[in-house]
């Protein structure tokens, strides 16, 4: 939030200064002006709690001084002073036994301040063309096979709502595997595959016969799975993220297995993220979050979950009563993940900036979901009544506003230079996972037929009249006598959006998804190295588990495969005779071995 009484410009050059733990890379103070006890002030200057429990105070005088001291000396000696200064009293309440209320959330705006934001280096304008042919290519997708099929599925809803999020990253941060496979391992939001498939259309690497024949592979001149899997297409998906909850778990054991390889020198993957896009629905299936705290005790900066809070799942709302945004932030912050909220768009700042009693933070916190909703569906008169006719001041802070502005507000998930800043924080963040948690519109851009309606999930048929609509809003070129036939559309070759899709391809390594149908090969140990194995035991009775715990410690020494042979075991190495393997290749820790095991005498021995 930008504070007017705060002056960032101070504080500017600690703005990548790492914290005390050295594990965050978060702009500093990005919660400066709520940061004693997460309290903010109301109406009547009154601190307040984050979760708007209002606090007693019994000495506003005294407050204040308190308040100013900080301001103080965040003004003359920067974040990490004040920082400190409020770590130590924190520690020092505690000691003398004071109970301080505690809040795994911080208030409902965007973690980095609009002062705070990186310039965006890329073309706003043309990255909005590009995005926009890819929107009408995805939904012109699903329309179209469904007109073809009735029975043939497919969503629109889920891409038109998360378009902002991969189209920046596309533009900006996913690196393409090169020829040295050093890129960006990527896992898809499933069913949000029309939207990927559009752009790989755009960039030359599917025709008009693959999207004709979406949720068709197998069909004459080829087709496109209706979700990502290697199975069904080899050479495109890298991996296979449905059923939803799927994507989530494999990226942290993929970022886990990254840090593998870089830790045993088999292979450099320090530049390598593992990203991963998932659906705010899809948080409640137990495999999305079952593996996050492994993924901050591991220490796992190569990974990035993305999560698009459209706030509604396949039949609703995901969290109508609640908010499904502040509820992931507590659970991700307290897994210890770096924690990035985008959820204004820019049309918000001034308004926060206006904002000096906190008024409009308490109203953005205290409204649900629910009715974040409903303002989607309803005119901007509702939105002025609703949101912001609670208060006079409020009322008269968006005085200068229409209606049709206050419709317009956009949320920061659409918001590209807001989306950026998060990318760029998460790239900077060491020693732990970062999660971007996005505010998106579900159905952005369908208007009437689907945008934020509860029906829009499964929404795949769109009229003349709807078509025409969609594509006026995003200027796509294609007459009104061609457009009912929602035909698909390719800009010329040299035209100035192909070439800067290419180029931002090129600058980043490459194309994505690409899966290369050859890898490295192996030297498999010759039959006849353990024709002594086999003999051996023939005739004798040997159990299942000692004939795999002696094979695998053996290949465990082979001089070519050895390496790549990793047995993960989670306990019982015990039970089934595998103890000797503690010896022979030892245990992982990516952290280092930090304390001395009570057997070290036996295992060093
Ligand atoms: C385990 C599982 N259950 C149900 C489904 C069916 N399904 C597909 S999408 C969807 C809703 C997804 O909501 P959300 O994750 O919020 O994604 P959005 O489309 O809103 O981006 C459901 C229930 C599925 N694919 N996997
Ligand atoms: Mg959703």
């Amino acid at each position: 939030m930008a504070n007017p009484d705060i002056d960032h410009s101070a504080t500017e050059a600690a703005d990548n200064v790492l914290s005390g733990d050295g594990s965050t890379s978060l702009p500093r103070g990005a919660h400066a002006p709520m940061s004693i006890g997460q309290m903010s002030a109301n109406a009547s200057g009154q601190p307040e709690l984050a979760d708007g429990v209002a606090a007693v105070d019994t000495d506003p005088t005294e407050t204040r001084e308190w308040l100013d001291s900080l301001r103080y000396v965040i003004n003359s000696r920067g974040d990490d002073r004040a920082a400190y200064l409020l770590q130590a009293i924190e520690q020092e309440a505690y000691r003398l036994g004071v109970q301080i209320p505690f809040s795994a959330t911080t208030p409902y705006i965007n973690t980095i301040p609009a002062d705070r934001q990186p310039p965006y280096p890329g073309n706003r304008e043309i990255e909005r063309r590009i995005k926009s042919i890819i929107r009408w290519n995805a939904m012109a997708m699903v329309v179209r096979a469904n007109r073809e099929d009735k029975s043939i599925g497919g969503h629109i809803s889920t891409f038109a709502s998360s378009a902002t999020l991969v189209e920046v990253a596309m533009n900006h941060f996913i690196r393409g595997r090169g020829d040295d496979y050093s890129g960006d391992q990527v896992y898809f939001q499933g069913h949000a595959s029309p939207g990927i498939y559009s752009r790989a259309f755009l960039e030359g690497r599917l025709t008009e016969k693959h999207l004709e024949n979406f949720r068709r592979e197998l069909a004459p001149g080829g087709g496109l799975s209706s979700y990502p899997h290697p199975w069904l297409m080899p050479e495109f998906w890298e991996f296979p993220t449905v059923s939803m909850g799927l994507g989530p778990i494999m990226s942290i054991y993929q970022a886990r297995f990254n840090k593998y390889l870089q830790d045993r020198g088999i292979k450099d993957t320090s530049k390598q993220h593992v990203w991963c896009f998932i659906g705010d629905g899809e948080t409640d299936e137990p495999e999305t979050l079952g593996a996050i705290s492994l993924a901050a005790r591991e220490k796992l900066d190569n990974l990035v979950f993305v999560i698009n809070c459209n706030l509604q799942r396949l039949d609703g709302p995901v969290r109508g009563n609640g908010k499904i945004i502040q509820e992931l932030e507590g659970v991700f912050r307290g897994a210890g993940w770096n924690v990035v909220k985008v959820i204004w768009g820019e049309d918000w700042d001034p308004l926060l900036a206006k904002d000096d009693k906190g008024l409009l933070v308490k109203r953005m916190n205290e409204v649900v979901d629910g009715q974040y909703q409903k303002y989607v569906v309803m005119p901007g008169g509702y939105i002025r009544e609703h949101f912001f006719g609670v208060d006079p001041e409020l009322t008269e802070m968006i005085a200068h506003l229409s209606d049709e502005k206050l419709k317009k507000l956009k949320r920061g998930g659409h918001d590209p230079e807001k989306v950026y800043a998060a990318y760029a924080a998460a790239m900077q963040c060491h020693g732990k996972p970062t999660v971007i948690i996005a505010k998106t519109i579900k159905g952005y851009g369908l208007g009437e037929v689907g945008e934020g309606r509860n029906v829009t999930h499964q929404q795949k048929k769109l009229n003349e009249d709807e078509l025409r609509a969609f594509r006026s809003r995003f200027g796509i070129p294609i007459s009104d006598d061609e457009v009912a036939k929602a035909p698909f559309y390719r800009p010329a070759e040299d035209s100035e959006e192909m070439r800067y899709l290419r180029e931002r391809r090129q600058a980043l390594g490459g194309y994505v998804p690409t899966r290369p149908q050859t890898s490295p090969q192996l030297q498999t140990p010759k039959l006849a190295d353990y024709a002594g194995f086999i003999e051996k035991s023939a005739g004798r009775e040997v159990s299942t588990t000692t004939g795999v715990v002696t094979l695998m410690a053996s290949l465990l020494k082979d001089k070519h495969v050895g390496k790549y042979i990793v047995p993960i075991v989670p306990d019982e190495s015990r039970t089934f005779g595998m103890d000797p393997l503690f010896k022979q290749c030892g245990i992982y820790a990516h952290t280092g071995q930090l304390y001395e095991p009570v057997d070290s005498d036996q295992l060093l021995s």
